[in-house]
């Protein structure tokens, strides 16, 4: 029997609380199973559907894919291909670098869901040990082949007492854009309390959940996030493991995300930060339902306008094209009803997504010098996280005359 919106229901992944969805995306395909024609056939869907825990507030997808549906050996996102992100990671490097690792003896930095290596290669590169863990072995073989030591696998408890075993202690653990991806999160904390050293630090960031509700940048929602957290659910999801939420820092990245320090329980002071930032979140009524149900209608709004402004232009024989063949584009394109009639092909600079079909909605990936060669009207953004960099790189697409199409924070045609 296929799953309808009303039943679904199920447990909270953290606290084990009954909870319900408060909307349904609709049926989804995997966000990066870019495929081929004839794959179209056997192409896997699921009820992409969020839920809010009343108990622990985590906002949490009621149904997953299985990890192996996601994570495999054609993982089609490679991090560093963002020059911004690169000058990110290697920020969040130096400033671990800087503050973290003085005055400890041959420290052993971890990092899980390292992918191509875009971060830890600033530790390689200075002799300093470090370990990535990535399951997904196309990227891990990148960080490989770039001298970074990766193993491929998925990080839990079992893993955590293996590496001990192997390496020792961990004095930081590091992890971006991947905790969110991780089901069993009451697993890995538990990991990351036996991995760590009594004075280690765990630091990670993640898209933030106060900025999603606020821009309404609901194409966050998709397989691969199975959690999008805020300081609340972290700092609750963690206690129990003994890991203390010692640290916040909002970061611009990915539209809005938030990095989070966390230390085994009494091994250091709370930042002012943390207190501060939980107010926050109460003033913004993030530890409530009747946010998550405000969210559902803006969710409705957004898909609204974004298919009367396509459908307006499509009358008029405009061509539109899709900027960046992301992962949050499949939640957008299936959500909305987006066809190869509204967008005429998604341009894309990674090759392992060109030549392919765009999940669900079909619309072709082709190379970034296909949108360069004959430059559309309008260019729906949906890389819209790295707005300022490729708007910087775009200048000769406005020159030509043509426009963005964006949709977050609000859907508008811009310059
Ligand atoms: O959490 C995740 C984040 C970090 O990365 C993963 N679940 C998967 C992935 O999400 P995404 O696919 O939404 O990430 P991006 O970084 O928004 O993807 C950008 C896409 O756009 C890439 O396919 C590369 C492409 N691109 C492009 O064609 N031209 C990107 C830039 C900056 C460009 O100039
Ligand atoms: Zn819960």
């Amino acid at each position: 029997m296929s799953r309808t919106q009303h039943d679904l229901t199920g447990r909270c992944r953290v606290c084990d609380a009954p909870i319900s969805a408060f909307m349904s995306f609709g049926r989804m395909p995997i966000a990066n199973g870019f495929l081929a024609a004839e794959e179209i056939a056997n192409e896997y869907f699921f009820e992409l559907a969020p839920a809010f825990c009343s108990q622990c507030s985590m906002f949490q997808l009621i149904e997953q894919p299985q990890p192996d549906k996601m994570f495999h050996g054609q993982y089609a996102f490679y991090s560093s291909t963002s020059r911004y992100m690169q000058l990110h990671f290697e920020a969040f490097a130096k400033a671990v670098m800087a503050d973290v690792l003085p005055g400890r003896a041959d420290p052993f930095v971890v990092e899980l869901g390292s992918n191509d290596g875009i971060m830890l290669r600033h530790f390689y590169e200075r002799g300093i040990r470090h370990l990535g863990v990535e399951p997904s072995q196309n990227v891990a073989d990148v960080a490989r082949g770039r001298g970074i030591r990766t193993i491929s696998a998925f990080f839990n408890r079992k893993l955590a007492q293996d590496i001990v075993a192997e390496h020792g202690r961990a004095d930081v653990m590091l992890a971006a854009n991947v905790m969110c991806h991780i089901p069993d999160l009451p697993g890995v904390a538990a990991g990351a309390r036996h991995l760590l050293k009594p004075d280690g630090v765990f630091i990670f960031e993640d898209p933030y959940l106060g900025d999603m509700i606020a821009k309404t940048s609901y194409d966050q929602v998709y397989d691969e996030h199975v959690f999008i957290f805020s300081a609340t659910s972290i700092a609750r999801a963690f206690a129990p493991h003994g890991l203390e939420l010692v640290d916040v820092a909002p970061q611009i990245t990915h539209g809005g995300s938030m990095r989070y320090t966390l230390a085994p329980k009494g091994s250091r002071p709370a930042s002012a930060r943390v207190a501060e930032q939980l107010a926050k979140e109460r003033a913004q009524g993030l530890d409530r339902l009747e946010t998550y149900q405000r969210f559902k209608e803006n969710c409705e709004h957004s898909r609204a306008r974004l298919m009367q402004t396509l459908e307006q232009l499509r009358k008029q024989g405009r061509r539109v094209v899709g900027y960046g063949a992301t992962s949050k584009s499949t939640t957008v394109t299936n959500y909305c009803g987006i066809t190869p009639q509204h967008v005429e092909f998604i341009s894309d600079t990674t090759p392992i997504k060109q030549g392919k079909l765009s999940p669900g909605a079909h619309i072709p990936v082709r190379p970034y010098d296909e949108f360069t060669r004959a430059y559309p009207d309008y260019a729906l953004l949906f890389a819209w996280n790295h707005a300022a960099e490729i708007r910087e790189k775009e200048q000769a697409f406005l020159a030509a005359g043509g426009r963005w199409i964006v949709y977050v924070p609000d859907v508008k045609v811009v310059a």
